[in-house]
């Protein structure tokens, strides 16, 4: 019962927010380079020229590029087993089309990778977090071109062969599923947006929806192909999908709202890791496909790609749930990136974003129901506003309160018999927010002197939730308090 003694301990991190250095050594940029800051009330902009004078928090974001070191020391501190972090692809293949890779960003992973082993830490990579390279965006339209599979494919070629005997864990795409929706078609697809506000209520046509399916299809059959390019290069590796988990429950017990919820599920949550971890379409694909005129381009062939290129486990982020409702009348959450009804048993955190540590174990519960592979938490956390006392203390009960509650949901998940094998806790560092751009909004066990304009000396301190979190690792996830 409780924790097994393997369990990956750790935390997750994305290069398109924690790395920086977006034009040193070689890299080229990245869709997300290309986002403004912005907060919670104001929206982030998407701009197609880098604009002198304006704020790019990705840009430096907290220099992960200078700070490798010190920060994966702190992490060994901590008694990290596993590190969750991206390639930044453009670092790799600049343009994304290029012929040949960068050596520089080939080399600087190299030297990460190491730091990770010399400190007792297992690297898990997701090849690409939101960090499609810009050269594919401008040429290809980013995942709506076709010819991005074969481009992901020779990165992915050169990171497995490079980094065969470094890394064994991988995730092909982070939160495949934000492609579900029209908001993801730049951060997720790297499809082009118009210049303007990143908008989480965007509204699309038939055709353009067309078009991000067949996005999100040329990422089924990349991921695929990876999965099973990567069996071939090292048989040992682990190859998982990376789905942004969204536990939605009825509003009510009316039938209407039970079903509404349950095509919020299989529309909002289990549609790509059906495809991934199943290796075909769900059937209810079909009818919404009809339903809403849309029409995937598929080539012959692509069927038999996806069954073979199936994932060897699940994993997936979770950070709140919300409720599915009938009438259009009730309520919609916000600031939130999912944006669900609020649900009046719950509290929100200060960005809105609704606190169910329960419901992660029914989440756990319901996946590995559904698919009996081994599953993994690869991001949660709180984004809060932290204080530095004048003595440079950080007293983040309010933190360790949130991840002490979901550790526990997830100890009762694994003794209901499914089969978890680790958890990394989001912004293990302090990094830029993805959905608002911000530094303020902060999740880490080691703060960093940056704010949201960009000033800040970078400097590192250790929060309370640090040795808290040092404790749970030291004891299996047994010593909670
Ligand atoms: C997920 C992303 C992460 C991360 C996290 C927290 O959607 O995979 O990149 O940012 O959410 O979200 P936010 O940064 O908006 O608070």
């Amino acid at each position: 019962m409780g924790f097994p003694k393997n369990f990956l301990w750790g935390g997750a991190t994305a290069a398109n927010q924690y790395e920086g250095g977006w034009n040193l050594g070689g890299k080229g940029p990245s869709t997300s380079d290309h986002m403004t800051g912005g907060t919670v009330s104001t929206p982030r902009r998407f701009t197609h020229k880098i604009e002198e004078g304006t704020y790019y928090p990705s840009h430096e974001a907290v220099d992960f590029y200078h700070h490798h070191k010190e920060d994966i020391e702190l992490m060994g501190e901590m008694g990290f087993r596993v590190f969750r972090m991206s390639i930044n692809w453009a670092r790799i293949y600049p343009n994304g089309y290029d012929e040949t890779p960068n050596q520089e960003g080939i080399d600087f992973y190299h030297t990460v990778f190491k730091e990770c082993h010399d400190n007792g830490i297992e690297p898990l990579v997701t090849i690409s977090h939101y960090e499609t390279p810009f050269g594919l965006t401008e040429k290809y339209n980013g995942w709506a071109g076709r010819e991005t599979i074969e481009c992901f494919l020779r990165y992915c070629k050169t990171i497995f062969t490079e980094y065969k005997n470094e890394v064994k864990y991988w995730l092909t795409f982070n939160e495949i599923n934000i492609g579900m929706n029209p908001f993801g078609k730049t951060l997720g697809l790297g499809m082009m947006m118009e210049e303007g506000d990143w908008n989480f209520g965007a509204t699309e046509t038939k055709e353009e929806a067309s078009e991000r399916f067949t996005a999100l299809h040329h990422q089924f059959v990349a991921s695929a192909k990876a999965v099973k390019l990567g069996h071939e290069i090292n048989p040992d590796f682990k190859i998982g999908c990376m789905i942004a988990g969204s536990m939605a429950y009825p509003y009510t017990c009316k039938p209407e709202d039970v079903k509404k919820a349950q095509d919020q599920m299989n529309m909002g949550n289990f549609f790509c890791g059906d495809v991934q971890v199943r290796g075909h379409y769900p059937y209810y694909a079909r009818r919404y496909f009809a339903d809403n005129g849309i029409q995937v381009r598929m080539e012959e062939g692509d069927e038999e790609l996806l069954k073979n290129g199936t994932v060897d486990f699940y994993s997936f982020s979770y950070y709140m749930s919300s409720c599915a409702s009938a009438d259009p009348e009730v309520a919609k959450g916000k600031g939130n990136m999912m944006m669900g009804i609020q649900n009046p048993y719950l509290k929100a955190s200060d960005w809105g974003w609704q606190i169910d540590p329960k419901g992660l174990r029914t989440y756990l519960n319901e996946v590995y129901g559904r698919y009996e592979i081994p599953l993994m938490v690869v991001e949660n956390g709180l984004g809060a506003n932290d204080v530095v006392e004048e003595d440079g203390s950080i007293h983040d009960s309010y933190r360790i309160d949130y991840l002490r509650s979901h550790i526990e949901a997830m100890k009762e998940a694994i003794e209901d018999g499914v089969e978890v094998m680790g958890y990394t806790m989001w912004g293990c560092v302090d990094l830029v927010s993805a959905s608002t751009g911000e530094m303020k909004k902060r999740y880490g066990f080691i703060y960093v002197d940056r704010d949201n304009d960009g000033n800040g000396d970078m400097h590192r301190a250790r929060k309370d939730s640090f040795h808290w979190y040092k404790k749970v690792i030291a004891s299996d996830g047994e010593d909670l308090a």
